[in-house]
């Protein structure tokens, strides 16, 4: 298992290697480039389905949308996951129509996400500063239900 996910990732790293870089991150720090993950987005999972990291590790993670259907992917703990299901429960489901500049500053606004459509790839970059379990979930309408999320051992 630990094997397997040491390919995968090397292999993203050289993937990335060659990619266009946005530049947005200049990165040159001398502790070195952060670990790349490359996250599969399928009708309704992720793949790796579960990571271990380091306390205080960041990974650049890599959505790609493999899938028919938008996916998201957000940060947070089994109750900020929640939390963040029963709000987009209450405003009807979805992201559409909201915007996340102008919401009131609670703390589900401060939840790490992205939003990947079909066939598109968009980078996430994420530092682990506390221990414990963390998950990424996809909070599109069905989607958490169905049991998209990845598990993070912190
Ligand atoms: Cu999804």
């Amino acid at each position: 298992m630990k094997r397997a996910l040491a390919l995968v990732v090397a292999s993203a790293v050289t993937l990335a290697a060659c990619g266009g870089d946005d530049g947005s991150d200049p990165a040159g720090g001398s502790s070195g480039e952060p670990r790349t993950v490359e996250v599969s987005m399928t009708d309704m999972a992720y793949s790796p389905a579960s990571l271990d990291v380091a306390v205080g590790e960041t990974v650049r993670f890599v959505f790609r949308n493999d899938g028919a259907v938008r996916h998201e992917a957000v940060f947070g703990n089994q109750a900020e996951q929640e939390a963040h299901h029963e709000e987009m429960a209450e405003m009807g489901g979805s992201h559409d129509g909201m915007d996340m500049e102008s919401m009131p500053h609670d703390e589900m606004t401060e939840l790490h996400s992205v939003v990947v459509e079909p066939g598109e790839t968009v980078e996430l970059t994420h530092t682990f500063e506390t221990s414990g379990p963390m998950m990424v979930g996809c909070h599109e309408p069905g989607h958490w239900e169905a049991g998209m999320k990845m598990i993070i051992d912190v």
